[in-house]
């Protein structure tokens, strides 16, 4: 699993942190210690041939950046990025032992928000 830096099948919240600190540092392409819109998309691939993505990728990732972007000043800071890196990590450690495995944090994600 990703992050799972000595691969007891499990992530801390180490782990995930300097796995996303790490994530951070290559996204910011220019070094400035925050991410522009076009930094934090750069590797996000194109569906199909396009190169461009489309309206609907363009519109999600648009209001993922600014969920990212509390202070709304149009750039992602290191700390904007963790606390949200945080928010991620509490997502998914479903039995709070302050540990992710795979298997929980994909039935964490599949979990639907409050339909029924
Ligand atoms: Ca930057
Ligand atoms: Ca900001
Ligand atoms: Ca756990």
């Amino acid at each position: 699993m990703r992050y799972d830096a000595n691969k007891d099948g499990s992530v801390t919240i180490e782990e995930w942190k300097a796995g996303q600190q790490a994530r951070f540092k290559r996204l910011d392409a220019n070094g400035d210690g925050k991410l522009s819109q076009d930094e934090l998309f750069a590797r996000t691939p194109a569906v199909g041939n396009s190169v461009l993505p489309t309206d609907r990728q363009a519109g999600q990732q648009s209001s993922y950046f600014l969920l990212l972007d509390t202070d709304k000043d149009g750039f992602v800071t290191l700390t904007e990025f963790m606390a949200q890196t945080d928010r991620n990590f509490a997502r998914c450690d479903l039995d709070k032992n302050g540990r992710v495995d795979t298997a929980e944090c994909r039935q964490a994600l599949q979990r639907k928000p409050a339909t029924r």
